[in-house]
């Protein structure tokens, strides 16, 4: 399961860091009467009793003034994108402003599930909402409690299967793991890790190998429902397949899990469009390219022009920067983003989709540009 991301908003010494502090039994971020304490957002990844794996994101009030408060605001704004779960702090002694208002706003547009909590029930509080909870990150009242109701939004959380819906019980599954110089050493991905994960846990049977294996173990292995390959190897691997058997691969399956499979089949159809000079924003979703080394920044660009005959000029981010602004480009081909949550590639895609720009990624894009996207995206079952 994807860490869920729980993100702690409200205004200057609402008492958030405080209460972050309370809730994870650390002491995650400093807590002082300065309004404006802090600065930027604050995130740690832990495991967390009732919770399971979680992100906890302490952020800078959004009330904050002056220049500088303004990018202090952003900041928190910009935590909106990656928060699974909001937890809205109030001063009860204060109680609702507009900024908590417009919070709540910014959470329903978001479709974030959130939580309203009074702070500071150790003073004296102005009516406090129906829908609200009282606690005192003070005295550590009411922290447990608030703990439960998150664990309940988490529960309620829809997970889509990665794979289990689309095999039997007992079903042969083969998936190919080419073990290149971009392969990191030893150990599988995140996606590979979870395929296998999600197939034991059906009572599928999982056969792992290497490209330069596959021919010789669909020989060996059987009747098999279907192989499942790094979109990398889909030239040589869709030849050794016979048409008969189902292929797809990791980053369709991650694709169609994280909700994203038709924005990104669509946005593929733009490569066949694209008039020479059109502007194509390649974006990776972490800064130290785990195990796609160069695909993006050198083997994508050759293989579009390849395909396309025509030449583009090229653009590139990596990590958590993504432009605000999409206008300027034709088309967004992002990695597999196997470092980033659920909630945050979602919201990259609603913001294509919102300005009009096609958005695909980098197995969709592969699979299109060896025609054989029809093949891989069919999840005929036998
Ligand atoms: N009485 C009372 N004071 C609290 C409570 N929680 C926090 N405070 C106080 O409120 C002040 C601000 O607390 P912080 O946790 O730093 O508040 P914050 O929302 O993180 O503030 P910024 O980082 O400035 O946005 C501190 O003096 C805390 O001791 C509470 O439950 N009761
Ligand atoms: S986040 Fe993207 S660039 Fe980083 S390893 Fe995963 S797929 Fe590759
Ligand atoms: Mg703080």
């Amino acid at each position: 399961m994807e860490r869920t991301h729980i993100a702690f908003f409200g205004r200057r010494n609402a008492g958030k860091s405080s209460l972050v502090n309370r809730f994870t039994s650390q002491e995650l971020s400093i807590v002082s009467d300065v309004a404006g304490t802090t600065t930027d957002p604050v995130r740690k990844t832990m495991e967390l009793l009732p919770l399971g794996p979680v992100v906890i994101i302490d952020t800078p009030g959004i009330d904050d003034e002056g220049a500088l408060g303004n990018l202090r605001i952003e900041r928190s704004i910009r935590v909106l994108d990656e928060t699974d779960i909001a937890i809205l702090v109030v001063d009860g002694s204060i109680g609702m402003q507009d900024e908590e208002n417009a919070l709540v706003d910014a959470f329903a547009k978001r479709k974030i599930p959130y939580l309203l909590v009074f702070n500071k029930s150790d003073l004296d509080l102005v009516r406090v909402p129906e829908n609200a909870m009282v606690v005192s990150a003070l005295k550590g009242e009411g922290i447990e409690e608030l703990k439960e109701r998150v664990a309940v939004i988490i529960k309620q959380r829809k997970t889509r299967p990665l794979v289990s819906d689309l095999v039997e019980e007992g079903d042969l599954v083969v998936l190919v793991v080419p073990i290149d110089k971009s392969a990191p050493k030893d150990r599988l991905i995140l996606p590979q890790q979870m395929v296998i994960r999600d197939l034991l846990g059906k009572g599928a049977i999982p056969v792992v190998v290497k490209d330069t294996e596959l021919a010789i173990a669909l020989e060996k292995v059987g009747k098999v429902r279907m192989v499942i390959t790094d979109s990398q190897a889909f030239g040589k691997v869709s030849k050794i397949v016979p048409p008969e058997i189902p292929l797809t691969s990791f980053s369709i399956l991650m694709a169609r899990f994280k909700g994203i499979l038709d924005q990104s089949l669509e946005g593929a159809g733009m490569l066949d469009k694209l008039n020479d000079g059109a502007k194509i924003l390649i974006s990776e979703g972490c800064t130290h390219h785990r195990q796609c080394e160069d695909i993006g920044t050198v083997k994508l660009p050759g293989w579009i022009r390849e395909y396309t005959g025509r030449d583009f000029e090229f653009a590139f981010t990596s990590g958590l920067e993504f432009p605000v602004d999409l206008s300027g480009y034709d088309l967004i081909i992002h990695c597999g983003a196997c470092m980033l949550g659920e909630t945050e590639v979602a919201s990259r895609y609603r913001k294509a989709k919102e300005q009009g720009i096609p958005m695909t990624n980098y197995g969709i894009a592969i699979g299109k540009m060896k025609g054989i996207l029809g093949r891989v995206t069919s999840f005929t079952i036998e």
